[in-house]
């Protein structure tokens, strides 16, 4: 810049204005030095923690609290590439018509490293389903600044989407527009309040099937949740064809319901289906299904 300047006034084909602008440039190179000059490469995204438990406050006689669970969810910062120390970062839930919630802030202090962050978050599922109104929230932001003082903001869309194992939103009491569920195989409902909605589909027949396609948004994911306990076994579970091993529902002891037990990495925009074979665990060979989500 400084060496385009002195030629330019040399051969005098600078004007008054464009001088200033050269040397505001030229100053802002010194100030800042060149590495470091550009905000945070920041990657977030949501995703489910497997193992969780979703929460909900079934009361048959009211449909609203029926429809209302919560689910555990982290966003996952990565790539703070070209940091300047010392380099910061935080996590806001934004409402609907209210101020945003700080969920967690920190700072990063090597130079040049490259770091996840994983950020802990309640969410609840049908937060998208109350209309726009002050317990909605819309997304999260997240913020990275370096020490330079640049700074990158990422919005991640906030709603859950769970739909229940009859294909139904528990919110609308109707099928959820844009995924579908299908079995084959021998499969019964059990009808309980400690299942999401107050209903799980459940087989202890080998090779019982249960297909469950969405179509998602890029970077979405879709989760399964399943009760954990002692009389249940285990599940192999594909995503669009692909074997993607299995997860098994048998924990000793006390039962966990409504656990996210497996959830896709982030897939692209479009149609994915997610199917469910009972393996009949000799001895336990009953899987239920309670519900699948959809989140990011
Ligand atoms: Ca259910």
């Amino acid at each position: 810049m400084t060496i385009g300047y002195a030629r330019r006034l040399e051969t005098n084909w600078v004007t008054r204005g464009m001088v200033v602008t050269v040397a505001m440039a030229t100053m802002l190179t010194w100030a800042v030095p060149a590495a470091h000059a550009a905000p945070p490469d920041v990657e977030a995204r949501i995703e489910f923690v497997i193992g969780s438990q979703v929460d909900h406050n079934y009361k048959p006689e009211v449909p609203w609290d029926a429809a209302y669970a919560d689910a555990v969810l982290r966003v996952e910062l990565g790539a703070f590439d070209d940091v300047t120390p010392p380099g910061t970062w935080s996590v806001e839930t934004w409402f609907a018509g209210m101020a945003p919630n700080e969920l967690a802030s920190g700072s990063i202090g090597a130079l040049g490293a490259e770091i996840g962050l994983t950020v802990p978050i309640e969410a609840t599922d049908y937060e998208d389903d109350f209309g726009g109104g002050t317990f909605a929230v819309t997304h999260y932001e997240v913020e990275a600044a370096n020490g330079a003082g640049a700074t990158t903001t990422v919005n991640v869309t906030a709603p859950i989407v769970v739909v229940q194992e009859d294909g139904k939103n528990a919110r609308f009491d109707a099928l959820e527009p844009g995924t579908s569920v299908t079995t084959n195989g021998r499969w019964r409902m059990s009808n309980w309040n400690g299942w999401l909605d107050g209903q799980t589909a459940w087989t202890t027949k080998k090779g019982s099937r249960m297909w469950f396609t969405a179509t998602v948004s890029e970077g979405q994911v879709i989760a399964i949740v399943m009760p954990l306990a002692k009389n249940r076994g285990e599940a192999r579970i594909k995503l669009d064809g692909v074997n993607q091993g299995r997860v098994d529902t048998y924990v000793p002891g006390k039962i966990q319901r409504r656990t996210v037990v497996w959830q896709t990495p982030p897939l692209s925009a479009g149609s994915h289906t997610i199917e469910v074979i009972n393996v009949a665990t000799p001895g336990h060979p009953r899987i239920d299904i309670d519900a699948f989500m959809i989140a990011g």
